[in-house]
C-alpha cells in the first residue's frame, strides 16, 4: 500500500509513525508511507497556507490551491490515487468497517486540515471522502490522520505479524475483547481466573465467549445489534439478559 499523508506539521506525523509497527512494515518494505509537508506546494517567497474566510468572522481557512497542487504531485509520483481522504469533524464516522475497505486500496492520501478548516472545494473537488474519528474537537487533521493510517495499515497483511489475531479480533466480529492475563498467576495477592490455568480449551473458549459477551451487554450493549454470534454466544447472551431481568426486578 502507498500512503501519502499532507501536513503542515510533518514530523508530528513522522515520528509517531516511525516509531510505531507501521514504521518497521515500512521498512520491511510492506508500506510505502510518505509524509508530504504542504507548505512545498506553495508558490509564494513566505510559502503562505493559509487565508482569511470569505464573508468575514474569527480564524483562518487553509487555501485550496497548496493542498490541489500536492495532490497533483502524488498522483504524478505515485499513480491515480483510489481514495483522497479529507480528516473533518463533518465527516462520516471512521469506523473499523472504513479502516477495512481503505485496506484493501492500492493508493490512499490523507490530507489534515488546521485553523478553522479547509476551502470548502477541497471537499468537493478533490476529496474522495470525509472522515471523521469521533464526536470531539481536535485543534487539526494530524492525530485523525495518524489514528486512521494505524488503523488501516494494520490490516494490510504482511504488517501485523500475526494475520490470524487480526481476523479473530474484537470489532471483526462485533463483540468486545474478553479478559486478558498474564504471568505471575498471583500478583499483589490478585488472582487470575482459574479456568485459564487449568489447560482445558474447550471451556478457556467458552469462559472467554462468555466474558466477551457480558462486556458487550454492560458496556456497549448497541453492539450486540449488528454482531455475529455463533450458537454458545447466543445462548450465554440470552442467560445473561435474562439474570440481568431477574435483577432488575428484585
Ligand atoms: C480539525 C477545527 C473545525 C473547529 C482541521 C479538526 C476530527 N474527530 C475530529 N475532531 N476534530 C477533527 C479535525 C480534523 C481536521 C481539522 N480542525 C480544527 N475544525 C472546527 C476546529 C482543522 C477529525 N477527523
Amino acid at each position: 500500500m502507498k500512503l501519502d499523508i499532507v501536513t503542515i506539521f510533518p514530523r508530528m506525523v513522522e515520528v509517531p509513525l516511525a516509531e510505531s509497527l507501521l514504521g518497521r512494515a515500512a521498512a520491511r518494505g510492506v508500506l510505502d508511507v510518505r509524509v508530504r509537508d504542504l507548505r512545498d506546494y506553495t508558490d509564494d517567497r513566505h510559502r503562505v497556507v493559509d487565508d482569511v474566510p470569505y464573508g468575514g468572522g474569527p480564524g483562518m481557512v487553509l487555501k485550496a490551491e497548496p493542498l490541489f497542487r500536492a495532490v497533483d504531485a502524488i498522483r504524478a509520483e505515485r499513480g491515480a490515487p483510489d481514495a483522497v481522504v479529507l480528516t473533518s469533524p463533518q465527516g462520516r464516522p471512521f469506523a473499523h468497517r472504513e479502516a477495512e475497505r481503505l485496506s484493501r486500496l492500492e493508493r490512499i492520501v490523507i490530507l489534515c486540515g488546521r485553523y478553522e478548516g479547509v476551502d470548502e472545494r477541497v471537499r468537493e473537488h478533490l476529496a474522495t471522502e470525509e472522515l471523521s474519528i469521533g464526536d470531539y474537537v481536535l485543534t487539526g487533521g494530524e492525530l485523525a490522520a495518524l489514528v486512521i493510517a494505524d488503523a488501516v495499515a494494520r490490516l494490510v497483511p504482511g504488517v501485523v505479524g500475526d494475520d490470524q489475531s487480526v481476523v479473530s479480533e474484537s470489532f471483526v466480529r462485533g463483540l468486545l475483547d474478553f479478559p486478558h492475563y498474564t504471568r505471575p498467576a498471583e500478583f499483589r495477592s490478585l488472582g487470575v481466573p482459574p479456568v485459564l490455568l487449568s489447560g482445558h480449551h474447550a471451556e478457556i473458549a467458552r469462559w472467554r465467549k462468555r466474558e466477551a459477551v457480558r462486556r458487550t451487554l454492560e458496556r456497549r450493549p448497541e453492539l450486540l445489534a449488528a454482531a455475529v454470534l455463533d450458537d454458545e454466544e447466543r445462548r450465554v447472551l440470552r442467560e445473561l439478559m435474562e439474570t440481568k431481568e431477574k435483577g432488575a426486578i428484585s
